[in-house]
This record gives C-alpha cells, sequence and structure tokens, in this order.
C-alpha cells in the first residue's frame, strides 16, 4: 500500500469506534456546534441571540456582511485543536488563510475564554453574546477578518496568500511551539503561498518549531471551483510529497465520523511531529525530515443551508458569503435561518444566563495554552530588546572629506555581524534577502553564523548551515513573509534587497503597515520590533543590469502610509549609515526604509558629524557651503549620488563664478520636509525656513522621482523656489555619470539650474547654456567611444 493510500481517511472506510469515547465525540461535537452556532448568529443576528423567543425581522442586522462558507472547517479544526493542546500540553498558536472566516476565530476565543478576558464587556452570558453579535462587521465594530483586533492572530488575513509564511516565520527559533495554519485552497492559488510549501527546507527540527499545514480543500473560492480540488487526489498528494511533506488525508461530511478520524489523524501528524523532533533532538538525525501535512477535504459551508431558493449551497461556491439574505422580501429566508440556527441546538450549549455550560467550556486549553492566549500571538510581550554594539566602533576615519572611497553597505555589514554575535544565545535576530546578501556587500553578516539551509550540500558550497541565521531564498515575497512572522512572534530582523525589485512586495508591506496602524489603538497589544529595510543596489548604479533594475519608486509607495508607522532614510555615506541603522534596529512598531548605495563611494561626514546629522534629518554642511548666512542659491540633495554631484556642481559653480554664496543641504530623513502637522519628524517652519531660507532658489538633486519632493514641500513658504532633478523613467545599460546625464541630474545640469535661477547671474545664463552644451557633448562622445565615463567624472574628487 503506498503511503498515500495509508495515510488517507475516508469516512466510509472507519465507523464511530475510537479513539473518543462516546462521550468525548458527544462533547466535541457540541463545541464545535457552538462554534458554529456564534459564527452565524455574527453574521445575523442583532438581538435574541439564544433565540429564546421566534426569530423575527427586528433581530436580524439590515446589512448582512461576512463569509460562512469557511467558517465551520475552520471550527472544526478550532475544537480538535484544543483537544490536542489537553492532552499533550502543546504549545500551540493558530493561523488562518482564509482570514475571512473571522467569525469562526471570534466565536472560539470566545467560548475558550479569551475574548471575554481581553475584552470584558463581552461578557460570558445572554449580553455578552448579544454584544459579540451586534459588533461583527457594524461600524465602528470589529472586521469581518481575523486581524489585530483578534486575539490569537498575527495575521492580517483579508489579503490571502501569507498564511503558510507567516507560520514558519514564527515557528523559526520557537523550538516548543507548534503552529496550525490553515491554507485555503483558493489561496494555494496565489504565487506567494504557492512557494512558501518551500519554508520545510528552512525549518530546523532541532532549533525551530513545528508548523502544521491544513489544507482546507472546500473545493471553492467565490465564485469557482478551485484547481488542487479538481486535480485527481493522488496528483495533489504527489505534490504535497513533491514539495517535501508527508500528505494526511481527511475527508467526509458525517460529523459523528469526522470527529472520529479527525481525533486519529491529528494523534498520527502529532505522533510524526514528536517523533520528527525527538530523532532530532536527542538522537542525532540529520537528514531532513518529512513533516506531515494535512488535506482537510469538507464541504464549503458544512452544516449550512443546503438549499435556498431551490439552488444548491452546501458544499458549493454559493456558501462562500452570507448563503442567503433578502429576509424582508423572502419570509421563507426569516424561517431558514432559525432552522439553520437552532440545528445546533443553542439550549444544549448555552444555560439558562447564556453563559457557554460548563460541561462544555471545560473541553477549552487553560491560561496561556489556550490559542486566544498564546503570548506568541502578542509578540511584543516576549520582545527582548536587541542588543546593537556601539556602532561607533566600525565607523569610517574620515582624513580628508571625499578623498577615498568605501562601499558604505560594507561598513553596515560589518555592524549586522556584531548584532548577530551579541544575540546569539538569545537566537532572536535575522537577516532575509532574495539571495542578495553578499551582492548588496553586507556579506560579513553572514560568517559566523552561515545561511540556513536543510537540503543536499555540494563541496562547492559556502557558508550553508542547518543552523544559519542568514536566509537566503530567491523570493521576496518569502523573505518578507518570514521577517512578519518572526517580528510578530516578539523577535528582530533585517531585509536587505535589490531597490527595483522590493516592489514585488509592494501590497504585502501595505498589509504589515495596516497592522501596525491598527495594533497603536490596541492597548493590549504591546510594540514589536520595526520592520527593517536595507534597498541596495540603487537606481544610479545599474552598470550591468540596466533600465529592469532601475526603480526607486519604493519611497513612493511607502509615503503613502499612516505617517506614524514609516520611516525613510537616504544616507549619504557609511557612518550615516551605521547611524540611522542603529536607530531602526532599536526602533518598534515601525517600516523603516533605508536606501544606501553599495558602490564605492566618497565618505563626507565624521561619526560624530554623521550622529548629528541624523538627529536633525536635514542639515546644512557648513564645511561645503560658503553662504556667511546669506546664500544666492541653497543647492539641496537627497542620497549618495545626488549628494556627490551636487558637492561636484557646487565645485564647478564656484570656479565659474567665484563670489557665488552656495548653501548645501542634505536630507537624510525623508520625512523631515513635511509639515509638523503631517509627520512628527517635519521640521517646524521656522526651521525649514531657516535653513531653506523663504526666498532663494533650492536646486534639489534627489534619488527618486522628483515630484515626491514637491509632494512633501507644497505647503512650505520657499516651494515656488523648489527645483527638483531626480530620476525620471530614463533608465539603460550605461555608465553611472551617464544615467545622471540621462536624467538630468548631473553636476553640468545642476550647475546651470543653478546660475540660471539666481537673479544677479542673468548675464551669465547663455554662456552658461552653451558650456552645459559642450560639456554634455564631450560627455556622450566620450562614453560611446571609450564604453566608460571621462577622466575628470570617474576621477572627480571634492576640494575645498
Ligand atoms: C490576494 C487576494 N485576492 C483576492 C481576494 C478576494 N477573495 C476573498 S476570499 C476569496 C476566495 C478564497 O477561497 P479559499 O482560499 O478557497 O477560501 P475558502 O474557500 O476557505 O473561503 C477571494 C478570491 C483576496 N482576499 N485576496
Ligand atoms: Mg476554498
Amino acid at each position: 500500500m503506498s503511503e498515500a493510500v495509508a495515510n488517507a481517511i475516508n469516512a466510509t472506510e472507519v465507523g464511530t469506534t475510537g479513539p473518543l469515547t462516546a462521550e468525548e465525540l458527544h462533547r466535541i461535537d457540541a463545541y464545535w456546534r457552538a462554534a458554529n452556532y456564534l459564527s452565524v448568529g455574527q453574521i445575523y443576528l442583532k438581538d435574541n441571540p439564544l433565540l429564546e423567543r421566534p426569530l423575527t425581522l427586528e433581530d436580524v442586522k439590515p446589512r448582512l456582511l461576512g463569509h460562512w462558507g469557511t467558517t465551520p472547517g475552520l471550527n472544526f479544526i478550532y475544537a480538535h485543536l484544543n483537544r490536542l493542546i489537553r492532552c499533550r500540553d502543546l504549545n500551540m498558536m493558530y493561523i488562518i488563510g482564509p482570514g475571512h472566516g473571522g467569525p469562526g476565530i471570534v466565536a472560539n476565543t470566545y467560548l475558550e475564554g479569551s475574548y471575554s478576558e481581553i475584552y470584558p464587556h463581552i461578557e460570558q452570558n445572554r449580553d455578552g453574546i448579544k454584544r459579540l453579535f451586534r459588533q461583527f462587521s457594524w461600524p465602528y465594530g470589529i472586521p469581518s477578518h481575523v486581524a489585530p483586533e483578534t486575539p490569537g492572530s498575527i495575521h492580517e488575513g483579508g489579503e490571502l496568500g501569507y498564511a503558510l509564511v507567516h507560520a514558519f516565520g514564527a515557528a523559526f527559533d520557537n523550538p516548543d511551539l507548534i503552529v496550525a495554519c490553515v491554507v485555503g485552497d483558493g489561496e494555494a492559488e496565489t504565487g506567494p503561498l504557492a512557494t512558501s510549501w518551500h519554508s520545510n527546507k528552512f525549518l530546523n527540527p532541532t532549533t525551530d518549531g513545528a508548523v502544521l499545514p491544513i489544507l482546507h480543500l472546500n473545493g471553492y473560492k467565490i465564485a469557482n471551483p478551485t484547481i488542487l480540488a479538481r486535480i485527481p487526489h493522488e496528483e495533489l498528494e504527489d505534490l504535497m510529497r513533491g514539495y517535501g511533506y508527508e500528505p494526511f488525508t481527511l475527508e467526509g461530511d458525517d460529523p459523528a465520523r469526522m470527529h472520529q478520524m479527525a481525533a486519529r489523524v491529528f494523534d498520527a501528524m502529532f505522533d510524526r511531529i514528536s517523533a520528527i523532533q525527538k530523532a532530532a533532538r536527542k538522537e542525532g538525525e540529520t537528514q531532513r525530515p518529512r513533516w506531515p501535512m494535512l488535506i482537510l477535504k469538507t464541504p464549503k459551508g458544512w452544516t449550512g443551508p443546503k438549499f435556498v431558493d431551490g439552488k444548491p449551497v452546501e458544499n458549493t461556491w454559493r456558501a462562500h458569503q452570507v448563503p442567503f439574505s433578502e429576509l424582508r422580501e423572502k419570509p421563507d429566508h426569516l424561517r431558514l435561518l432559525e432552522d439553520w440556527m437552532r440545528s445546533y441546538k443553542p439550549e444544549e450549549l448555552f444555560d439558562a444566563h447564556g453563559a457557554f455550560r460548563a460541561e462544555l467550556a471545560e473541553l477549552a486549553p487553560k491560561g496561556r495554552r489556550r490559542m486566544g492566549m498564546n503570548p506568541h500571538a502578542n509578540g511584543g510581550l516576549l520582545l527582548k530588546p536587541l542588543r546593537v554594539p556601539n556602532f561607533r566602533d566600525f565607523a569610517v576615519k574620515i582624513e580628508k572629506r571625499g578623498a577615498e572611497d568605501v562601499e558604505s553597505t560594507r561598513v553596515l555589514g560589518r555592524l549586522l555581524h556584531g548584532v548577530m554575535e551579541a544575540n546569539r544565545e538569545h537566537r532572536n535576530f535575522r537577516v532575509v534577502g532574495p539571495d542578495e546578501t553578499a551582492s548588496n556587500r553586507i556579506g560579513d553578516v553572514i560568517t559566523g553564523t552561515g545561511k540556513t539551509w536543510l537540503s543536499e550540500v555540494l563541496p562547492v558550497d559556502e557558508n550553508l548551515s542547518p543552523t544559519g541565521r542568514v536566509m537566503e531564498v530567491l523570493s521576496e515575497h518569502m523573505c518578507q513573509g518570514w521577517l512578519e512572522g518572526y517580528l510578530l512572534t516578539g523577535r528582530h530582523g533585517f531585509f536587505s534587497c535589490y531597490e527595483a525589485f522590493i516592489h514585488i512586495v509592494d501590497s504585502m508591506v501595505n498589509q504589515h503597515a495596516k497592522w501596525l496602524k491598527v495594533t497603536r489603538n490596541i492597548p493590549w497589544r504591546k510594540p514589536i520590533a520595526s520592520l527593517n529595510y536595507l534597498l541596495s543596489s540603487l537606481v544610479w548604479r545599474q552598470d550591468h543590469n540596466g533600465f529592469s533594475h532601475q526603480d526607486p519608486g519604493f519611497i513612493d509607495h511607502l509615503l503613502n502610509k499612516k505617517a506614524d508607522v514609516v520611516r525613510i532614510y537616504l544616507p549619504p555615506d557609511a557612518n550615516t549609515l551605521l547611524s540611522v541603522a542603529d536607530h531602526c534596529l532599536r526602533s518598534r512598531n515601525y517600516i523603516n526604509l533605508i536606501v544606501a548605495g553599495k558602490q564605492p563611494a566618497p565618505q563626507w561626514l565624521t561619526i560624530d558629524e554623521a550622529i548629528s546629522h541624523c538627529t536633525t534629518g536635514v542639515s546644512a554642511w557648513q564645511w561645503a557651503s560658503n553662504d556667511q548666512g546669506d546664500p544666492d542659491v541653497v543647492m539641496a540633495c537627497c542620497g549618495d549620488v545626488p549628494t556627490m554631484e551636487t558637492l561636484a556642481a557646487v565645485m564647478l559653480l564656484r570656479e565659474r563664478i567665484p563670489d557665488i554664496r552656495v548653501r548645501v543641504v542634505n536630507v537624510i530623513d525623508l520625512m523631515a520636509l513635511q509639515p509638523q502637522s503631517e509627520h512628527p519628524h517635519g521640521l517646524s517652519d521656522e526651521e525649514f525656513d531657516a535653513i531653506f531660507t523663504v526666498d532663494k532658489p533650492v536646486i534639489f538633486a534627489f534619488h527618486g522621482y522628483p515630484w515626491l519632493i514637491h509632494r512633501l514641500t507644497y505647503r512650505r513658504h520657499n516651494h515656488d523656489n523648489l527645483h527638483v532633478r531626480g530620476y525620471k523613467e530614463e533608465g539603460t545599460t550605461t555608465t553611472p555619470f551617464d544615467m545622471c546625464v540621462l536624467n538630468n541630474i548631473d553636476r553640468f545640469q545642476l550647475t546651470l539650474d543653478a546660475i540660471a535661477r539666481v537673479p544677479r547671474l542673468v548675464s551669465q545664463v547663455e554662456a552658461t547654456q552653451q558650456w552645459y552644451s559642450e560639456q554634455i557633448q564631450r560627455h556622450k562622445l566620450y562614453v560611446a567611444e571609450n564604453g566608460d565615463d571621462l577622466p575628470e567624472i570617474r576621477n572627480w574628487r571634492w576640494q575645498q
């Protein structure tokens, strides 16, 4: 018999005998019925919560919102996981991919008592149930999906695809934790979910916890069948086996049989998990294990109405949301609802006061073993501060400004290595990246720890290790999802990525930003470590990759998020990068974006100057300025390449106009440009005016799309005088300086811009335009002929 068949347990093959006694079977079924009853009640009712009188239209909500179809399956699993937690004293979390099954998790956390403990007004009685029903999908009540408000969830379940990757992120470095994770069969069609199965190649059975994937094969999505439900079952099991799992199948629709079989299958799977962990932890087994996973095949909308208006509903896509509405128009629908809810026998489930009957309530685990109360699902409770070594020890010495080139990210890599070492004992810091850790030149972080790898290793490989703490996989989705799961369960991390490709996770970042925003107003959710990005391999230096790798738009994307969640830094050199990184690694509840180049580049600030520059976020660089408080022009810059071009333009300006008074301003914290009313980092108008003046031209060279600077500053006094140069989607495979020329952010252009905008230099403009054309022509010819930048550009150095 094949392993697949051996693991398949089919409703028709097994009777109702064992492992549950008749009493246990009755009680677990009652528990499930209670959860289903409370789920339907949340979707439909605002009054008469225990059906103590005949249902009337007044009891029904005016707007029927929610998702029924997935919920009975989720509730079924919850009841059985509770049994396992109690029998085996397990430390378990529950992540549901079909997060639209929110009413099920609310119902279960209510039944186990977590909900009332966190929200005391939702009492364990008739009034409490009424409030529980009313608040669901009600204006200013609770969302219909699992969300930060939901006890036990680390998962904003509205956007499908991230459940499994979150589950693995939670399990890493939590050897005692088991994360049960439901994957919707529709959700399984998404890109992120499809790749997430591979997370099992990164899970160490000794030092990490276990993930139990449960593929919820209810057959349908919103309006269509699912792919996985319509391929031969063997093919599906082969697929899972191909991903490296040992698939178990549980199929049926008869509740009594299903409870017996579920008890048996879950026991078998948890025996497997224990055996795998024991083999690795006690017997030194080093082979990558085949972890169990469950294919749970039950009808969508199980136990709900079978037919509505003559059409089949249970076990079809019609069960997805609210199986029937039009209660006001169609009197038989009211009856249908009452019959459906009474089929769960509420009078057997709740006592005369509406409290869940004690003999059923005791099926739930106790205290922190309840899945709604597992502290890992409120990671801030467990968060230990990250130990960050003194970043000054990693500083670049500045003998002469701009004299020596350094790869800034390489310096950061040394700091990250220090962080990794300092927290080795706590095992609470990981670095993720899509195969770019070395390419982004932070590779020093790998030294000593290695890169997580539990698959085959060949002699040619370097630094792969089952205990590695740097995680590389060519999936930005997995990097993002693992890190989110890791942070949400109370640990720290860092994500380095090519600038252009971070867009792949735009949508995931949206969801994480929403989570952080909402948790700000939930007192019981404790702050978690920030999500830190380093974007390198930047738009300006894609010498061999070209246009496909040129896109600085992630900054624009993040800027749409709530001001109290997002921070964006563009350090112009290594010392500022160190100071920014130190700040980000220690911070809480933010999304920190650091944009920094990896190519050898001039260094400007001593470490003390860097710290004070980072503290204000924007400052005039006195050493590069000669304005004596009254500039002709402000030359502003943000980003490493724009900073270099600006300083080169300042030298050209002085050559051409010896008495020109220039103020050089560098912006490292983009948010400082916004008004104070919009962002906590925003400069006051007085501070802004003191730096940018109220009436002098400002030539602003920006790393990203230029209109972003206008968006940030449009309310500032001197906005009409602000002229921004940045990336305007002119890219190709060309020399570094030619990229600047193509986008008009080069030193010649900035010089021309400055002279053209200073009123007293009007007589110089024509000659400067002529000069500009000559320089550009010279540059173009040289580049075309020699394939490299002019020597004076390549060898340029800052001179005081
Ligand atoms: C990324 C994403 N795309 C589309 C949707 C809209 N949507 C909500 S539920 C759903 C169907 C989900 O089907 P499945 O995963 O099988 O869940 P279940 O059957 O358990 O409800 C879709 C397409 C979404 N929430 N997220
Ligand atoms: Mg489905």
